[in-house]
């Protein structure tokens, strides 16, 4: 229970920042509504460092769970070892964000238009302080990106300097690395910051990254695609519609898909490629830029993020070869071909997950409601029809069902976004909104640099001797 004491002491921390603040107090204790972001980070973060040190005092030494030789060799799957707090992905139910399912999402965070997709900055707001935000508070996170929107020029001039057939992802990367010379992180740790302030740099670092990310985005897929005609942002256009705005689709089913899709892409938890190598790098106190380049060149690989690209690759293959009209015993033929080539079925599987991912769900109910005669929708409607079964059959892949990329495409297809090598870019702006997220409650909570243990093939034989005997 919060006496009247903290309280007041967490107002009294965000006063300084010049909110205005309001707060309501009920039964759950205090529910903000400050409508400055940094603010209720501010107002939260004592609290849960104190959480923090009580855990490491009361819990330390217990244990979370056992490695065996299968998991140090297995790519350490299933072994609890990590704090990451803004979503956690349960194998048969998918990821929660902050506690909330995407179901839940999808019903109670704030929309641009009434009953629509909910948008991105309402996330943001969410992952970042843990409270599902008001209307206010989620239009004041579009105003304070729209503030910090603006891209300087010589990231336009790494980005057109670029060998053409540079892979976007590979464009997303460089663009951010030339960003990082703004970064006030960088800049403060050299100048001396205490470290109890580390998060507010890597606070506005990781803004000023998200407010920046759409018109990067855009201007790579207009270098790309369009042949380098860039278009201004709208004024009037939220965060994600904005991306959509820039690339140049202003149908309203795609401003509405956009938000969507930056919504659910999000987060997933910590031990994605992704999310941990941003983790792992920003462990090193290595900025925000930097430790999220490392995290999409790990989005970049095509058993992550780019299988999104290599489903609409695989998809084309199937209708080149068998055409449109594929029928069931058709599309068998060709899943099982492909295994026999040697290849994984992209968008199917998970590392964790062991049954259909949520965000496949999600996007298939956006489908249904939007484009329920679209035939790439209902290609790939038959491909849950056929593909958990074969899977299955090879007797070793642990989960058959669908996973977030297995759909994503389609949506982008429908709307005219035909050029599926950009895909992973669209994944990896959402990425962000996470993966900073958590970097920031990093900082704040003080988590060391990560350095687990790794052995030899001999050290793991002679440990295993040594119970043996
Ligand atoms: N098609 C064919 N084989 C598959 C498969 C698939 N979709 N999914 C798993 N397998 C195979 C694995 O390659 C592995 O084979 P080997 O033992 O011969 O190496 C075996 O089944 C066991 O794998 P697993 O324990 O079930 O899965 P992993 O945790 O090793 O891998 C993943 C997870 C996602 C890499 C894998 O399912 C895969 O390659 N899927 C296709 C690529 C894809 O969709 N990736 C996107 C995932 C979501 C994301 O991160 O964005």
């Amino acid at each position: 229970m919060r006496s009247a004491k903290r309280l007041s002491g967490l107002l009294q921390q965000c006063r300084p920042l010049g909110t205005q603040l309001e707060e309501v107090v009920g039964l759950g204790g205090v529910r903000t509504l400050i409508t400055d972001l940094k603010a209720a980070m501010a107002a939260k973060i004592p609290k849960e460092q104190e959480r923090l040190r009580e855990l490491r005092k009361e819990c330390g030494p217990k244990a979370l769970g056992a490695c065996t030789v299968e998991q140090a060799i297995g790519g350490m799957r299933g072994i609890p070892a990590m704090l990451w707090e803004t979503s956690l992905l349960d194998p048969e139910e998918g990821i929660r964000f902050r506690g909330h399912t995407i179901p839940e999402l999808e019903e109670k965070l704030p929309s641009a238009k009434e009953g629509g997709e909910p948008i991105p900055e309402g996330l943001l707001w969410l992952l970042m302080t843990g409270e599902m935000p008001t209307v206010d508070q989620a239009k004041a996170v579009t105003e304070l990106l729209r503030e910090r929107s603006k891209v300087p020029d010589y990231v336009f001039d790494v980005l057109r300097n670029l060998h053409p057939n540079t892979h976007p992802m590979t464009q997303l990367c460089q663009a951010v690395l030339a960003l990082q010379v703004d970064s006030k992180f960088a800049a403060d740790y050299r100048a001396g910051i205490h470290k109890s302030k580390y998060w507010e740099p890597v606070f506005e670092d990781s803004i000023n990254l998200i407010a920046k990310l759409p018109t990067i985005a855009a201007a790579i897929y207009r270098n790309t695609y369009k042949g380098g005609k860039l278009i201004e942002a709208d004024p009037n256009l939220d965060w994600a519609a904005n991306l959509s705005h820039m690339m140049g689709y202003d149908d309203e089913g795609c401003l509405e898909m956009m938000r969507l899709y930056q919504t659910i892409h999000a987060d997933h938890e910590g031990g994605n490629v992704s999310a941990h190598a941003t983790h792992l790098v920003g462990s090193a106190l290595s900025d925000p830029y930097l430790s999220f380049t490392a995290g999409m060149t790990g989005l970049a690989g095509p058993l992550h993020g780019l299988a999104n690209q290599e489903v609409l690759r695989w998809l084309n293959e199937v209708r080149s070869e068998v055409g449109d009209g594929v029928t069931k015993e058709q599309m068998k033929e060709f899943v099982w071909a492909t295994l026999k080539s040697g290849k994984v079925v992209p968008g199917f599987g998970h590392a964790v997950l062991r049954k259909t991912d949520p965000r496949y769900t999600c996007q298939a109910g956006f489908a249904k409601r939007n484009m329920p005669d679209y035939p790439l929708y209902k290609l790939v409607a038959l491909l849950y029809d056929v593909v958990p079964d074969i899977l299955t059959q090879t007797g070793k892949v642990k989960n058959p069902w669908p996973n977030v990329d297995a759909h994503s495409g389609v949506l982008l297809q429908y709307y005219g976004i035909t050029e599926e090598n950009f895909y992973t870019v669209l994944f990896g702006v959402s990425r962000s909104l996470g993966v900073l997220s958590q970097g920031v409650w990093s900082r704040a909570l003080g988590l060391p640099i990560e350095r687990p243990k790794s052995l030899t093939m001999q050290a793991i034989e002679d440990r295993v001797r040594a119970q043996e005997l």
